[in-house]
């Protein structure tokens, strides 16, 4: 082997084959170390190709998968793929291309992006969210929510987007528009499923106190909830003496209430506060005062109680509308006297999971005319005293039968959207289906879900991908969870909301033990964006995308890798530059020459206190998520030992420190330079020693048969070492005559303190 060049070419296959063979990321099964899940966002394999922005997330949660293996953790380090969705649908649209085709061909690319990129993940849990394995599972756990009262369908006016022809939840509408294709919102009265995550919304809340989070991504998610406490006061309509509640966190401004307002179905979208009156007036309870009551568009229906009061004189809203319509302004002092019930309102609505779109997993019910008609008989009993939920159970829906799982997707469908469910239009998909309760025949849900159903517990199926008879064990989800590492950006009231619900249902359940905790992700970091080198998000649109394939096969995946985690700190947006993957490479071209240069006796005390400083440094940094500095770290020690050389043992520290992040460089020189056993990412890692930070001087005291005959003084680096210290005091004069001539039959050393000479 030429060992002048570092050739990334030569070696970074042959360690990649090599690791997949010995199988040296395989999960372990032993119960020794301590468990740590450490996961990824899943990618959604879209377009065609991984960009190098996707691997900054990957490669931090693999310099952390291999040092906390090399620390003695039972890691567990799985990946896999998010495959439902709209986009591969839209393609499929584009193309004519089968979604179920093109996103598969996504997966091969995106897999092959990753292997070629030395990620340590344990393929043996690959999952695939659109696969009848996985989604059997997301069928099975939308059956338990149903069965809880946690799913339910009801009308409801809905975001629609004229262009997808598809329904959006309220996190899919960015400023009036649609998140994927920027078309304007409008609503529509449609029948949907919804999932009741509102029934938690407080524990949403207080959960997020327990885990390690970014502050900014808990407080959106607070925000997001939106828990605001008031009370509801209650009006008397004048004419008709009913009842007219209104929501109000300030029920002290009472008193200068001049109107009271309801929502409006119209112009719901309008910017402008638009107002009609409705010809009604209501009394004040404090003050018997005659109050207008108005329509209006900015009172949303959904929340509160649907009415304001109008308070002019403090609340801006009610004051631009007051001077619009030129309605009065009070202010009188604040009365003691608090009219109402104390009520707590979250922003927080229920979760639209159903889309009439064709790439998704199939909402697993089925509904019987028959059933529905007979309930519609006793329904107007029911409907007065009965809560929504056994509304659900007597509307005529069934879920299907467990043994019946998974509905499957039907292939024979034209996915092109028009307006209702593409599935509707199967030949097959409705064939033979019966109703579970009176055996009449009935009809499935045309629907599909949302896909972050599927994301909201794919980690859960991780720890346990081939299970057919539960989502997932109980031994094995004591085993795992909680995830103790999540890398991934974005997502922040979505998914990582959803995901948080669907657990705590879970744990309500049972079927999660109480000493696993109602929290599934214990920490938490998002990789900032990396941008293109003309510092735009990295998009075909602006020709600035750069993919592992044009870098790793010039400069290979180690430089990649350490360039990607030395750009800057993890959890910043940073650009691309060419220039600083050169810099990188010539990085690991000097390591390459340190290893290969011929190794010192000794290290000098320098590059002894470096290497311990850089040990207990690189640990801390990789713990915190420091990745840069780390890095920077090594190099420093890397220009120390260039100007002074080192001895074997320091070598193969370096060697060590450095495998978590250039794994393949690591691994050739721990075995073919340093002759060490395969696998560096099986060795154990370096321990620094506190002692060895400094330079101290140290006395040591010299015995020579049990007396004391002097003291030395030697720096800290030495004393390690007996034999060193034998030899210095051999050379001090005021030791040596009690030596000379004599036959040292025994030395006894006690590192620090003190030698005995016995003679
Ligand atoms: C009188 C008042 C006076 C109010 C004042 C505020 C300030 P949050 O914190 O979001 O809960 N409100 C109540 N229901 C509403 C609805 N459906 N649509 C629009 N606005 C609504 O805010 C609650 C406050 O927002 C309530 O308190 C009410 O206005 C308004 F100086 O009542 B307030
Ligand atoms: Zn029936």
């Amino acid at each position: 082997m030429d060992i002048t060049k570092y050739d990334h070419s030569k070696i970074e296959k042959k360690w990649q084959d090599k690791w997949k063979k010995e199988g040296v990321y395989k999960t372990p099964i032993s119960s020794t170390g301590k468990k740590n899940y450490i996961l990824d966002m899943f990618p959604y394999p879209s377009g065609s190709t991984m960009h190098v922005g996707h691997l900054e997330g990957y490669v931090g949660t693999d310099i952390l998968s291999r040092y906390y293996r090399m620390k003695g953790d039972r890691v567990f380090h799985p990946m896999g793929w998010d495959s439902f969705g709209l986009p591969a649908e839209n393609y499929a649209i584009k193309t004519g291309n089968h979604p179920d085709k093109s996103i598969h061909d996504n997966i091969k690319t995106f897999k092959r992006q990753l292997e070629i990129s030395g990620l340590s993940y344990d393929w043996d849990h690959e999952i695939d969210t659109s696969s009848p394995e996985f989604y059997k599972w997301t069928q099975w756990l939308f059956i338990q929510l149903f069965k809880k009262g946690l799913a339910y369908k009801k009308k409801s006016p809905v975001n629609w987007c004229p262009k997808d022809e598809t329904v959006l939840a309220n996190e899919q509408v960015i400023d009036g528009k649609c998140e994927r294709c920027d078309t304007p919102v409008i609503q529509k009265e449609l029948d949907q499923w919804f999932l009741k995550i509102t029934d938690y919304s407080d524990r949403l809340i207080s959960g997020l106190s327990d885990i390690d989070w970014p502050d900014e991504i808990k407080v959106q998610q607070k925000n997001w909830i939106g828990r605001s406490e008031g009370r509801v006061v209650e009006f008397e309509i004048e004419s008709s003496g009913k009842k007219i509640e209104v929501f109000t966190t300030r029920p002290d401004t009472l008193n200068s209430a001049t109107f009271l307002a309801i929502a409006s179905q119209k112009d719901a979208d309008s910017k402008e506060k638009i107002g009609k009156f409705t010809g009604e007036y209501a009394i004040n309870p404090l003050n018997s005062e005659k109050l207008p009551i108005w329509e209006t568009n900015y009172v949303d229906s959904s929340y509160g109680t649907g009415a304001i009061m109008g308070v002019p004189a403090y609340d801006e809203r009610d004051r631009e509308f007051a001077e619009k319509y030129k309605i009065g302004v009070v202010e009188r002092p604040l009365t003691d006297k608090i009219l109402g019930q104390k009520k707590v309102h979250y922003h927080l609505r229920d979760w639209l999971v159903s889309r009439q779109r064709y790439w998704g997993c199939p909402i697993p019910m089925i509904y019987c005319q028959s059933c529905a008609s007979k309930n519609d008989a006793l329904k107007g009993v029911i409907l007065q005293e009965s809560s929504q939920d056994t509304l659900q159970g007597m509307s005529g829906w069934y879920p299907v039968a467990e043994n019946d799982l998974p509905v499957l997707l039907p292939k024979d469908v034209d996915f092109l959207p028009h307006g209702e469910s593409p599935i509707a239009r199967s030949e097959t998909f409705q064939k033979g289906v019966t109703c579970p309760k009176c055996g009449k025949p009935a009809k499935r849900e045309v629907d599909t879900m949302d896909t972050y159903v599927d994301s909201s517990w794919y980690f859960i199926r991780f720890i346990d991908p081939i299970n057919t008879k539960e989502f997932a064990s109980k031994e094995a989800i004591n085993a795992w969870m909680p995830v103790d590492n999540y890398v991934g950006g974005g997502h922040v009231v979505q998914h990582l909301l959803f995901a948080r619900f669907f657990w705590k249902v879970l744990f309500d359940e049972g079927f999660i033990d109480k000493s696993v905790g109602d929290e599934p992700f214990l920490k938490l970091r998002a990789p900032g964006w990396i941008l293109g080198h003309d510092s735009r998000k990295m998009s075909k649109r602006w020709g600035n995308v750069v993919t592992p394939d044009e870098i790793i096969p010039k400069f290979g995946a180690d430089t990649l890798r350490i360039y990607e985690m030395f750009m800057g700190p993890f959890d910043v947006m940073k650009p691309w530059s060419t220039s600083g993957v050169e810099g990188a490479s010539r990085f690991l071209s000097r390591i390459w020459k340190v290893f290969n240069e011929t190794v010192k006796e000794s290290s000098d005390n320098e590059v002894v206190i470096k290497l311990h400083q850089t040990i207990k440094k690189v640990g801390k940094d990789i713990e915190s998520y420091k990745f840069n500095t780390a890095i920077s770290t090594l190099m420093e020690l890397t220009n120390i030992i260039c100007d002074k050389g080192a001895d074997k043992e320091t070598l193969k520290t370096l060697c060590l420190l450095l495998a978590p992040f250039a794994p393949h460089l690591a691994e050739e020189v721990w075995v073919e330079v340093l002759g060490q056993t395969f696998s560096i990412h099986k060795a154990e890692w370096p321990k620094y020693d506190d002692t060895k930070m400094s330079i101290d001087i140290v006395n040591i005291v010299v015995q020579v048969n049990g007396k004391v005959r002097g003291q030395l003084s030697i720096d800290n680096l030495q004393t390690i070492n007996e034999e060193q210290v034998t030899k210095t005091a051999k050379k001090d004069e005021r030791i040596s005559k009690w030596l000379s001539k004599k036959d040292i039959k025994k030395v006894v050393y006690i590192p620090n303190r003190l030698i005995n000479f016995v003679v």
